[in-house]
């Protein structure tokens, strides 16, 4: 082999090295570890974080009760599934006027009206819908 072919080689190979350990040196393998591991957590805290519903307000107000009886139904106007605040507005007038007039409103599977049923007893009575008189009016 001649010798500006071997010191070619030589500095050819040298070079190579050299490249391979600048560009190992460019990535921050520990702290891209540490990216991903916060981020990691970051999803995990996000996952496990429920949705903040506020006392204060009516819980339909905050989450839109998914469409649980026919009765329903008839009052999810944009067929979307849930009651949306408006829709539930005038399904819970409906309510507060049926339990005027009769002797109170079955809650049944309603996801809806749960809210309004303080005692569990799965009927909604006069006392209990005064909150919906004043809540939805
Ligand atoms: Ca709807
Ligand atoms: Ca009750």
């Amino acid at each position: 082999m001649q010798s500006t072919t071997r010191i070619f080689l030589i500095v050819f190979f040298v070079s190579l090295i050299a490249a391979g350990q600048s560009f190992a040196n460019l990535i921050d393998w520990d702290q891209r570890d540490r990216y991903l591991k916060q981020q990691e957590k970051q999803q995990q805290q996000q996952a496990g974080k429920e949705v903040q519903i506020s006392p204060d307000l009516p819980r339909w107000m905050q989450i839109a009760p998914k469409v649980e009886t026919e009765d329903e139904k008839k009052y999810d106007v944009n067929r979307d599934g849930v009651l949306s605040p408006t829709e539930m507005k005038v399904y819970l007038r409906r309510v507060y006027y049926e339990v005027q007039d009769g002797s109170g409103k079955s809650v049944s599977t309603s996801e809806a009206l749960k809210e309004y049923d303080s005692n569990q007893d799965g009927v909604i009575t006069k006392k209990e819908a005064e909150r919906i008189r004043k809540e939805a009016f």
